[in-house]
Parts: C-alpha cells; structure tokens; sequence
C-alpha cells in the first residue's frame, strides 16, 4: 500500500436531461440552454476530475432523472466515463431512486476503468497507478422503492488501505426527499469506513468529518426549490483513510452553469417607480456579482408596506405583456451571465395605518376589528372552513377549488387575509387618499 495522499472528486445526483420546472414562457434559446445544464453541469464534474489529476471518481447514484431515462443521456454518460477512463482515472458508480437497475438501457459496455455496483453488496479493489491503494464498497438500488436500511450490509467489510462506501441513501430521515434506504448516522460510523460518498439529498451537506460522511448535493439546480451554489466535493485521504492529523478534507467545488436564487426587497419609503426600478436593476446586479459569470433565475418578492403597492396590484403591472417581468427580462436577452426573472410576488400592502384606522369607531374601523379578530383566533383553517359553510360557498365549491383551499396552511391564510384585507381598505378608502 503506498503511503501517499489520495485526491478524488465526488458527486451525485447528475439527473441528466432533467426538465427545469416552472419556466412556462421561456424564449426558445433559454429553453434550450437550460435543457442542456444537468449535461454541462456534469461535464464540468469531469473536468475537474481531469484538471486536479485526481486519482478516482465516485458517483453516488441518480444519475438520470427517470427509469426510462433519454438516449441522449446514457450516450453523454459513456462519454464522460470514457474522458475519465482515458485519462486513467478509475470512476465507480452505484444507482439510486432515480435510476433503479430496473430501468431500461443500451445495452453498451462500460469504459475498461469505469465500475458499477450491483444490487448486491461488492467491494472492489481501488487501485491508483497499478498500486492496491484501498476498497471501494458499494450497492445500487434493483428497483425504485427501497426501505431496506442499506447502510447495515457494510458492517465488518473494512480491508486495509482506504476504505471508501458508495450509497444512496436517506440519513436521519431528512424532510423533502423521500425516505429511501433510510439509515442513522451511528449506523454508517459503525462500519469502520473512511469516506462515506452519499447521494439522495439535494443540498450539500457534511454529515460527518471523522470518518467523512458526504452528501454533495444535485450538480445542477433544476427549481426554485434548488437554490445557490451546486456541485461536487473534491476529496483528499491520507493512506490508511485520514490525513496526517486525523482528518481528511474536502473542499466545495462549483459545477452548476445555471443559478436559482429568491430575491427580496421592499417599498417602503418610495415615491416613484423609478424608485421600484432602481431597486430591482439592484437586485440583478447583486445576483449577477454572486454568481460569478454564470446566468441565474431569480424568483423576486416585493414587501412592505407603501405607496407603490397600488401600482403592483395594477391589472398587467407585474406580468401582462410587456409588464415589469417581462421588460426586466428584455434587458437580459444578449447576455451570457443573464439574470432573468422567473416571477415576481407582490407582497405588499398599502401606506394606511392600519392601527389608527382600526381603532375608529366607523365602518372601516370595524371592518379592521373583525379582520384582526379573525387572525387571531388561532385555527385559521377551522375559522375559513366555517365562514364558507355560513355563506353557503362551502357547497358550491368544485371539488378541486375545496381541495387546494383545504390544503392551505395557517401561515398562507393569514397571509390571503393581510392581502384581502389590504385591497378592501384601498377599495374602502379610494378617494380619501390622493395625494
Ligand atoms: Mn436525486
């Protein structure tokens, strides 16, 4: 076994030729580019393979999005093994959710240095430079639904050298993914391995650092539920698992050629709506500096409370045809590092003090009694399901409006009130507050 330092690239869930979700009005060119990011995205994983010289590559399963996964991208997979297999770069690859065993292939032979775990538990010789330098151990996924606790078959398999398991798995029952191969993190410790290359979760995340346990995240963010920075993390293990000094280390390195981001900003004090333009040329700017050259999809929210909340609520302002949306993104149409604007919500309420007007003893101060009474009687749910019965629209509802209304939380609801009640004081006190 030689005694020098191991580098290695690790990712996971590549989902290749996955739609992006929420771009309904996309121009054909953006359409494109980003039906072409999760393939981008895992070239860059491979050239940074090739770029830092690293002794081998791991890939931790989800490598395609469905079962019946595109032509297209099992051809782009062989192709990249293959650019990390002429290069001498071993790669080992399990299978997740995602991409079962079960589903449908080409049936291609793998590149000589390219491995592929099986359903059944392996572990293979992990050789660098025709040196036995450690074990690699891993399993994929047969079929889509496992509830095994996968983690459990890895006991009592450590050899010498470094020792290194491949699983797509569930830690901790994470929230947002599917609790697939669910297992504790005392489980993946008590197996004695050095690095734990993870897959499933879609979030960067070191679990662990001694012994590593590593989810990299997704390569490429494909919604506004996978916002900031995604890529692989690049590893380094002394022989016989940890560095001098007892740990390994692994750095972060960007792979994504597209970024979502949520955006915020606020009315509040503006006049005019150069003021609101400003703020958003602001925002674009912001996030075209964080991203570093790359373009990024913004969903933006405008908040607080001021004068420029009746020109949002303007029928057409925000997304009609040729409206603020769409002119911000005009702007965009040229550029490499574009920023366009996925959606703007608006937030906003109207400059009224609310707690002065709610005290007076007139029709709108009753009606701000009732509202506030309203939000604080606690089960908002129970309160608005009931009010639906009194009038009697309860009834009337079609089933799919009652099913998304009765999905509500009570957060969305206090929320629909503040919005509700907002546009009824404009209506209320329309006249009273030209200036
Ligand atoms: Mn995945």
């Amino acid at each position: 076994m030689g005694s020098s330092t191991l580098k290695f690239i690790h990712c996971a869930d590549l989902h290749l030729d996955s739609p992006f979700s929420g771009l309904s009005e996309t121009s054909a060119a953006l359409a494109g580019f980003l039906r072409g990011a999760t393939f981008s995205a895992f070239k860059n994983a491979v050239d940074c393979a090739l770029r830092s010289r690293a002794d081998f590559f791991l890939i931790s399963g989800d490598v395609y999005d469905g079962e019946d996964r595109s032509v297209r991208a099992q051809l782009f997979f062989l192709e990249q093994l293959k650019r990390l297999s002429d290069a001498g770069i071993p790669s080992f690859t399990v299978h997740g959710n995602h991409d079962p065993l079960s589903g449908w292939e080409l049936d291609r032979d793998l590149p000589p240095l390219a491995y592929r775990f099986g359903a059944e538990i392996e572990s293979v010789p992990l050789t660098v430079k025709g040196e036995r330098v450690g074990t690699v151990h891993g399993c994929s996924f047969p079929v889509r639904d496992v509830d095994e606790n996968l983690a459990l078959r890895f006991a009592g398999r450590r050899t010498e050298g470094v020792n290194i398991a491949l699983l797509h798995c569930n830690v901790g029952g994470r929230k947002g993914h599917e609790n697939y191969a669910p297992c504790s993190l005392d489980d993946l410790r008590a197996a004695g391995m050095d690095y734990w290359a993870l897959g499933h979760v879609h979030g960067a995340e070191v679990l662990s650092h001694d012994p590593l346990v590593v989810y990299p995240g997704n390569l490429q963010g494909r919604h506004i539920g996978e916002t900031g920075k995604k890529g692989v993390f690049s590893a380094t293990l002394g022989s016989g698992g940890a560095l001098p000094g007892g740990r390994g280390g692994v750095e972060f390195v960007p792979c994504d050629v597209v970024r979502w981001r949520k955006d915020a900003l606020s009315i509040e004090g503006m006049q005019r709506d150069e003021e609101l333009f400003a703020a958003f040329e602001r925002m674009k700017e912001g996030a075209r500096h964080d991203a570093g050259g790359r373009p990024v999809i913004v969903r933006a929210t405008v908040a607080g409370r001021g004068k420029l909340s009746a020109l949002l609520r303007r029928p057409g302002f925000i997304s009609g045809a040729g409206g603020l949306a769409e002119t911000l993104n005009q702007s965009e149409e040229r550029r490499s590092d574009f920023v366009y604007i996925e959606s703007i919500r608006d937030d906003t309420a109207s400059p009224f003090d609310l707690e002065a007007l709610g005290s007076g003893n007139h029709f709108v101060g009753d009606f701000l009694k009732e509202a506030s009474a309203f939000e604080h009687r606690g089960n908002l749910k129970e309160g608005l399901l009931e009010v639906l019965a009194a009038k009697g629209i309860k009834e009337k509802l079609p089933r799919e409006v009652f099913e998304r209304v009765d999905a509500f939380s009570n957060e969305e609801i206090a929320a629909l009130l503040r919005r509700g009640t907002s546009l009824a004081l404009a209506g209320l006190l329309e006249g009273e507050d030209d200036e």
